[in-house]
């Protein structure tokens, strides 16, 4: 036996002084849902989006982290199985063991589809959808981050008719476009394949004093619902939708209408849309962090203010640009018409980048 280990590498590692048997901590994480995302850790190889299941080895005794970010167009749902000692947020804790022999911990983590997302040719980059006021006349701009890739018409169009929203309605993972009559208040979709409108359906019809402010998914069942306020009142509502059914109606806030809605994204990485609030004439703007919980949608906490810059400066379109899983905004100047990219990671602002610049009688869609 001796000898049969001198003539083998095993025997290099047991011959040596501190004479032990490597135990290691197998963690296999496998994903599930309808998005994606990675998986990384301190030390390890993260785990792409493309990859269902990854192992990670530890030696040692230790609690270590793994953080789960959302790809582009995804959201962070949770964490399941019994390797996690504790989760925080998008981190699982798993402690390793150093007892032999090695052991294995299954986890897993869940992303869904963002179906507010607005990534028209699937390339997980988000879009442009222009809209020419007076015609109104619409074209798709296909983009990669701030560089645009390909444009294509979309819809003849209508004057009366205004894009009031984007959101796969019929979950086949392509935005639609959501089109409201702009004096009778009719909602309704355009199920979209990219450019191309493939057919429709009546969603409602409100007075005109309700419009969508924003459309997002607030109760996380993976389904698009809108946020609707009062223009007048600044009352703000949540209907929940399945698809083109509705489902409850529920009140939300009501504040200075001065105080508008500029978009909805994930601000704080809880998998649950925030609310990015723009003052119309000081220019301020805040997040309002928003949880649904026992069947209700409310706003929690606020944010520190996060930037306070001219009001021409108009947010049109809050969506993750650089894929890091945390939402961008796109500015576009509403008196010379340049559109801005600026990423931000959570509250906290980054870089920005030039788009391109239009004449103001295009307006970037949906707007009110
Ligand atoms: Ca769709
Ligand atoms: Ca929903
Ligand atoms: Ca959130
Ligand atoms: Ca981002």
């Amino acid at each position: 036996m001796k000898r049969f280990l001198a003539h083998t590498v095993v025997a290099c590692a047991l011959a040596g002084p501190a004479f032990a048997l490597p135990v290691f901590t197998y963690v296999v994480i496998t994903k599930d849902g309808t998005g994606a995302g990675t998986v990384a850790s301190a030390g390890q190889t993260s785990c792409s989006p493309q990859q269902a299941q990854c192992t990670f080895a530890y030696v040692g005794s230790n609690m270590v982290e793994l953080i789960a970010t959302p790809g582009s167009g995804s959201v962070f749902v949770g964490w399941a199985g019994a390797g996690c000692y504790s989760t925080s947020g998008k981190v699982c804790y798993v402690q390793t063991g150093d007892l032999y022999p090695s052991q294995t911990k299954q986890v897993s983590v869940s992303f869904a589809r963002d179906p507010a997302f607005p990534d028209f040719n699937g390339d997980g980059h988000p879009d442009i959808v222009w809209r020419h006021v007076p015609s109104g006349s619409t074209y798709l701009w296909r983009m990669n981050g701030p560089s645009l890739l390909s444009d294509a018409h979309m819809a003849p169009g209508d004057a009366d008719w205004k894009i009031a929203g984007i959101g796969d309605f019929n979950a086949d993972g392509k935005p639609d476009l959501v089109w409201r009559h702009s004096t009778y208040g009719d909602a309704f979709v355009w199920y979209m394949n990219g450019a191309n409108k493939v057919s429709d359906d009546f969603l409602f019809s409100l007075p005109n004093q309700w419009f969508i402010e924003a459309i997002a998914d607030f109760n996380k069942d993976g389904k698009p619902d809108f946020l609707l306020r009062n223009t007048a009142t600044g009352a703000a509502r949540v209907w929940f939708f399945a698809g083109k059914t509705p489902l409850g109606i529920q009140s939300l806030f009501s504040a200075d209408p001065d105080w508008t809605v500029a978009g909805a994204g994930d601000f704080n990485g809880d998998g649950q849309p925030d609310l990015l609030f723009r003052h119309a004439t000081a220019g301020l703007a805040v997040v309002w962090f928003t949880q649904y919980a026992g069947g209700t949608l409310s706003l929690v906490s606020a944010s520190s203010t996060l930037f306070s810059i001219d009001p021409a400066w108009e947010i049109v379109q809050v969506a993750d640009w650089n894929g890091d899983g945390s939402p961008d905004l796109l500015f576009r100047n509403r008196d010379t018409g340049v559109v801005i990219l600026w990423y931000w990671t959570g509250t906290t602002a980054g870089g920005s980048a030039f788009v391109a610049q239009v004449d103001p009688e295009w307006e970037i869609a949906p707007r009110r």
